[in-house]
């Protein structure tokens, strides 16, 4: 995983890059950002709420929200501009979804709801569809239609399979993100 850091280095360089990572609780968010981040010191870690933390690794910052129902829809309405502070200047929103949990509340209408808030109007979304070892996972076709991707029309978007825990399908990601920031 030395090998995912350097790459995630080499993306975002020396400039200053904001990373917002969101999905429903035990969806793998943790996890992933353990894989960015092993190896390397997390120079703060900070809790804002009791489902947000904010980390930095060197000049990337990494906000990562739990979402939970109707506390999360509360928490990324529009009208919340108390959140402007935290939503501005982000370049790229992960969304990361377990790709067997067809039950539980829809995500894609939370991503919908936060996308639609001034300061994310230039941001750019990667979709995990994370946890496909586990048996009877949808597929990256279904997650999309799960989440009615294809009505996400003013971002940049991109979904990406993967396993957080092996570490498969996340530099694929990145690299989505990297194409995204030398297009931008
Ligand atoms: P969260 O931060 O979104 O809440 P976590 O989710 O990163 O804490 O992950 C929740 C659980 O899912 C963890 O298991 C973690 O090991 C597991 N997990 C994360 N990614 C994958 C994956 O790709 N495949 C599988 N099979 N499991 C994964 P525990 O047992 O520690 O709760």
């Amino acid at each position: 995983m030395g090998q995912l850091i350097a790459k995630l280095m080499r993306i975002f360089g020396s400039q200053e890059h904001k990373v917002i990572i969101v999905g429903l609780d035990n969806a793998g968010k943790t996890t992933i950002l353990y894989q960015f981040l092993i190896n390397e010191v997390v120079h703060t870690c900070s809790t804002i709420g009791s489902n947000a933390e904010e980390i930095a690794l060197q000049k990337t910052w990494f906000l990562m929200w739990d979402l939970g129902g109707q506390e999360a829809l509360l928490l990324l309405a529009p009208s919340g501009s108390s959140w402007d502070i935290y939503y501005s200047s982000t370049e790229f929103v992960i969304l990361v979804i377990y790709s067997t949990d067809r039950n539980r509340n829809h995500p894609g209408a939370e991503l919908c709801k936060m996308l639609a808030h001034e300061a994310l109007q230039e941001a750019s979304v990667l979709i995990f569809a994370n946890k496909q070892d586990v048996k009877d996972s949808m597929n990256i076709v279904e997650i999309s239609q799960f989440l009615t991707l294809s009505a996400t029309k003013d971002h940049p978007w991109h979904i990406q399979g993967c396993c957080a825990l092996t570490g498969e399908g996340l530099p694929a990601g990145l690299q989505w993100m990297q194409s995204q920031t030398t297009t931008n």
